[in-house]
């Protein structure tokens, strides 16, 4: 459900520039004058805090604990949002900042030496519009197809806390891209991050970046400068990123810096190396590019849960899909033989989550498996095994959450 405005609401474009200018100050003492791209590293691959009981930290990425999420409202709240970063948060001017659109689906066909400009302050002037929406890591669950599947898999070993859903407020990518002089043969938008290079076994990969079919980035794609009402912070892509709702979130690239706008079939290593399906059911060169997500659910508890014996624990939860609304979530506590359907809260959003809760009395001491099902409006349930692929993308299957009555 989205709405266009005319105007910015919430924060004004003063607010936006007045905040940018005291997060420059602020937030990094120390911190280098930025390099001729607009970029410098921070001290850490995050900047926001990542205390342990909110987070579990991967290396340069970080997942939200789902407990953390218990009791809080329907979007994630940003001191909770999982990071995943290829390499480090950048400091970005928003000052000096430029979005530059260049290539052959531009009228002109205008280059990266003279490519067309929109500062932070254009973007901010423009129609704009807010929705809700999940950003999910196509590796998220991942580390099930090791414990559930007894399957190797190349990836951070996530649960299910690489998923989030905030409110993202920006101009339409079909907005600038109009704006820009879109020609009606383009086919393919590449965005491209302004963080360090990605360099994988010694090769230097270029800067994040990966291809958008033209009827994706017209369709409901934003350049997203706001998160849940506040400046989009450092570490989720100040000062602009993609929001590409129900794709997987390799697709909304964070701290946009260019958009290269193509009549022919753009590629990059984040649609043919990675992000596809690899292995013995998929051809050599991969699937095609992975772009909607699949069904998901997760339970509220910490992993392992411990919960009292004899007692009504109300259990809470969250459904997703990148297929559209969750309409359906069943729940089972004895391994299948029983299922039982979990009360919706709220509403359900095809671009982002379902809240849900089910109350359950366990009624013996022992070790437990909580195991949730949510089915789409596309019709498409969780199913009881992930197709296997190397990469370990797209985790749909039931997660066996475990849980000690005590
Ligand atoms: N420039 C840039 N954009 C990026 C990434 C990155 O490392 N660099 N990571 C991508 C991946 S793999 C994911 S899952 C999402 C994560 O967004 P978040 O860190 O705001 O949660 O950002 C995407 N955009
Ligand atoms: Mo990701």
């Amino acid at each position: 459900m989205t709405t266009e405005q005319v105007q910015p609401r919430g924060l004004t474009r003063r607010d936006l520039l007045r905040a940018s200018a005291a997060l420059g100050l602020t937030a990094l003492p120390g911190a280098r004058a930025p390099a001729s791209s607009g970029a410098s590293p921070a001290a850490g691959p995050i900047m926001k805090p990542l205390p342990p009981e909110l987070f579990t930290v991967f290396g340069t990425n970080a997942e939200t604990k789902w407990e953390a999420l218990r009791g809080q409202g329907y979007h994630t709240p940003i001191d909770r949002f999982f990071v995943r970063n290829h390499t480090a948060t950048p400091t970005i001017d928003a000052e000096t900042w430029r979005l530059k659109l260049f290539g052959s689906g531009l009228h002109g066909n205008p280059t990266v030496a003279q490519p067309i400009e929109f500062s932070y302050a254009d973007l901010c002037a423009l129609p704009s519009q807010e929705i809700s929406a999940f950003i999910e890591c196509a590796g998220n669950g991942r580390s099930f197809y090791t414990s559930q599947q007894g399957q190797t898999v190349s990836g951070s070993a996530w649960k299910l806390g690489a998923v989030g859903v905030a409110r993202w407020r920006g101009v339409r990518l079909s907005t600038v891209l109009r704006r820009a002089g879109l020609t009606p043969t383009a086919v393919d938008v590449m965005p491209s991050g302004l963080d360090a290079h990605f360099i994988s076994n010694g090769v230097d990969l270029g800067a994040v970046r990966r291809p958008l079919p033209i009827a994706k980035a017209l369709k409901d794609v934003l350049l997203a400068y706001e998160m849940n009402g506040e400046v989009l912070p450092p570490d989720h892509g100040f000062p602009v990123r993609l929001v590409v709702p129900s794709w997987i979130g390799i697709a909304s690239i964070k701290w946009v810096g260019s958009l290269e706008v193509s009549d022919q079939t753009l590629t990059s290593p984040w649609n043919t190396e990675f992000y596809r399906l690899f292995g013995p059911d998929y051809p050599a060169e991969g699937s095609l590019p992975l772009t909607r997500q699949v069904v998901k659910s997760a339970f509220e508890l910490p992993w392992p849960a411990t919960l009292q014996v004899d007692r009504r624990h109300l259990l809470t939860g969250r459904s997703w899909s990148g297929n559209g609304a969750v309409r359906r979530v069943e729940v089972t506590a004895d391994g299948g033989t029983t299922w039982r359907p979990a009360r919706p809260i709220g509403r359900t959003s095809r671009t982002g989550w379902l809240r849900w809760e089910i109350p359950w009395r366990p009624t013996a001491t022992g070790n437990y498996q909580l195991l949730a099902r949510g089915t789409d409006d596309t019709g498409v349930s969780q199913p009881e095994i992930a197709p296997y692929n190397t990469l370990g993308y797209l985790f749909g299957a039931v997660v066996r959450h475990p849980v000690v009555i005590a």
